[in-house]
């Protein structure tokens, strides 16, 4: 197609002279058949009818001649006007093909952003707000995955077709690659409703069942409109609200639609914020680990610490989890900060009594990582840190992705001796087939229900059946969110095993678990050589502390 037009191309000038030449003679022979031809006919039709002298021969074969070469002029000219046809028409076909997506004839991102100025421009004039939509399919991956792409592709030019008929009349409407949609439409800015009921019809037609290749299928989608006349000073500046909006669709639970508005910009530059101050963070080590006392209930002796990260950041104070442990995983960051955190915890603890243990949560994400249990027996062994005082702590959603890795990698783990727990039971699916899928060694009971266990009868029959579960599968049981000795001793005359939450203390620093594992004489008695600094150093890969190396392979 390509070389086809570019040959085109190349021989339009000489073509181009050919045809005012073959113009020329025609017009020429057409001037000398008028100019002679109308005597030399009338000679020739007197000579036969009615006898008189015949005409000149040089006359009549130069009539001939004209005529032979008006029939050339006529042919060149018919042949020349259909090479014209169909250039035209490649040409168009071209043009379809660079502003046209083939899978559903829909505009492409580029031609969207060329029409959409346009229309954008128009909206100004006419007085009218432009509503962009961006629409993007939940889960799609999903049927990809299961049915294949041939099914994907057709489910993905149904959906293009139902979009279609929910637009207005006169709309833009593209698809901007994978299954991701967007279409524009003017509408009145006095009557937002109209942008809405149809944002609501696509919500509603696409969470019906599709069918393509024989199969129903079922997705929903999320939506996301901005409008021109609302702080959008370009088509540019739209499309991107749209795409904000979008996200907060997904992010409020998908299978619905937002309205773009500022709060949702100031979100996403906060985010953007923390994500490039924690790409700087982690090798700083501003994330740091925290510890929260775990305590055997039945004792209430210590018996050691969950590990929780927290950001130390310079100018905003200490930063929560739950804000930068979901952007370090959709990142990629997630697996750095862990093994940071780990190596700081392992090193902080290397001179706390040998009976405390550290429970350190290990997210979904590093779950995917086929060398995970090798990066964390590598900094057991680095700082020296028995892995038979280390446990893990996943959740079920662990289990869903890949479920022979994370068996290998948990397999792996347990061998050194480390011990798994089965996070925030009870939130989620809660499946015993979950909970024999790997071979855990204690369930915790999600803080949640343990919080509210003396309030609320559900969460007591809740928290009661996680202890009836763990005593008959013979997996002790934590209880995470203790507030205060009434919980304390509910839980207790449940038969829980350990218990951790506020009651204990906020979680510590490094600094303050030291003070306060000082002050239960819980610090082991420093070397000869004089007392252990608190400064902590990390070692050098292989320069192994004796002493650490062999506890560890005693464990
Ligand atoms: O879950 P999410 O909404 O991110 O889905 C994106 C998925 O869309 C990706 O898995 C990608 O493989 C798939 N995808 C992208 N383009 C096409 C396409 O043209 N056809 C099909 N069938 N799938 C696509
Ligand atoms: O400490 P806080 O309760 O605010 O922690 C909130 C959540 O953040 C916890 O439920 C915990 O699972 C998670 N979290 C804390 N530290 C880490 C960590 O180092 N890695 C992972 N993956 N999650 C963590
Ligand atoms: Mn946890």
């Amino acid at each position: 197609m390509a070389l086809d037009l570019e040959e085109d191309v190349s021989t339009q000038p000489a073509k181009g002279k050919q045809d005012i030449v073959t113009g020329a003679i025609s017009v020429a022979a057409i001037l000398m058949f008028v100019g002679t031809g109308s005597s030399v006919l009338s000679t020739t039709l007197q000579h036969y009818f009615e006898g008189g002298a015949p005409a000149d021969r040089t006359l009549v074969i130069a009539l001939l001649l004209n005529v032979a070469l008006i029939l050339f002029g006529w042919r060149r000219h018919s042949a020349l006007s259909q090479e014209v046809r169909i250039r035209t028409a490649a040409e168009e076909r071209a043009q379809q093909l660079a502003s046209r997506d083939p899978l559903t004839g829909f505009l492409n991102r580029r031609s969207l952003a060329e029409e959409g100025a346009a229309m954008f421009v128009r909206a100004h004039r006419r007085r009218k707000a432009m509503a962009l939509i961006m629409l993007d399919l939940d889960h799609f991956k999903t049927i990809n995955d299961m049915h294949g792409h041939a099914v994907g592709d057709a489910l993905l030019r149904a959906v293009a077709v139902e979009i279609a008929q929910a637009m207005p009349p006169i709309a833009l409407q593209a698809r901007l690659g994978g299954d991701e949609f967007s279409c524009g439409f003017l509408f009145d800015p006095q009557q937002p409703d109209t942008v809405e009921r149809i944002a609501e019809r696509l919500v509603a037609r696409m969470a019906q069942p599709f069918e393509a290749e024989g199969l129903h299928l079922h997705i929903s989608c999320s939506l996301g409109i901005a409008r021109s006349d609302f702080d959008c000073a370009s088509i540019d500046a739209l499309m991107r609200s749209a795409d904000i909006a979008m996200y907060q669709a997904k992010k409020s639970g998908r299978n619905r639609y937002a309205w773009f508005d500022q709060s949702m910009e100031r979100e996403l530059q906060v985010r953007n914020e923390l994500e490039s101050g924690l790409r700087m963070a982690i090798p700083r080590q501003e994330i740091v680990p925290y510890f929260e006392q775990q305590v055997d209930l039945q004792t209430g002796r210590l018996h050691g610490f969950e590990v929780l990260a927290r950001w130390e950041h310079p100018t905003r104070g200490l930063i929560s989890p739950d804000l930068f442990i979901p952007i370090a995983e959709e990142t990629g960051m997630i697996a750095d900060l862990s093994l940071s955190i780990m190596r700081q915890s392992f090193i902080a603890a290397r001179d706390w009594d040998p009976s405390l243990s550290l429970s350190i949560n290990i997210s979904p994400w590093q779950l995917r990582d086929a060398w995970l249990a090798q990066k964390i027996i590598k900094v057991l062994t680095e700082t020296g840190f028995p892995a038979n005082r280390l446990e893990i702590e996943i959740t079920e959603s662990s289990l869903f992705d890949n479920l022979a890795l994370a068996q290998s990698i948990v397999g792996s783990l347990k061998n050194q001796g480390a011990r798994l727990a089965l996070d925030d039971f009870g939130t989620g699916y809660s499946s015993l087939a979950h909970l024999r899928a790997l071979p855990f060694d204690r369930i915790k009971i999600d803080k949640s229900f343990v919080m509210s266990l003396n309030e609320n009868a559900d969460s007591a029959a809740i928290v009661k059946a996680i202890a009836g579960l763990g005593e008959s599968l013979n997996l002790p049981v934590t209880a995470e969110g203790v507030e205060d000795a009434a919980i304390e001793e509910r839980l207790r005359a449940l038969g829980i095993a350990k218990s951790q939450g506020w009651y204990y203390g906020k979680p510590l620093s490094v600094t303050g678990v030291r003070r306060m594992l000082a002050e239960r004489r819980l610090l082991q008695q420093p070397q000869a050589s004089g007392p252990l600094t608190v400064e902590i150093v990390e070692p050098v890969a292989g320069e192994l502390p004796e002493a650490a190396t062999n506890q560890r392979l005693a464990g």
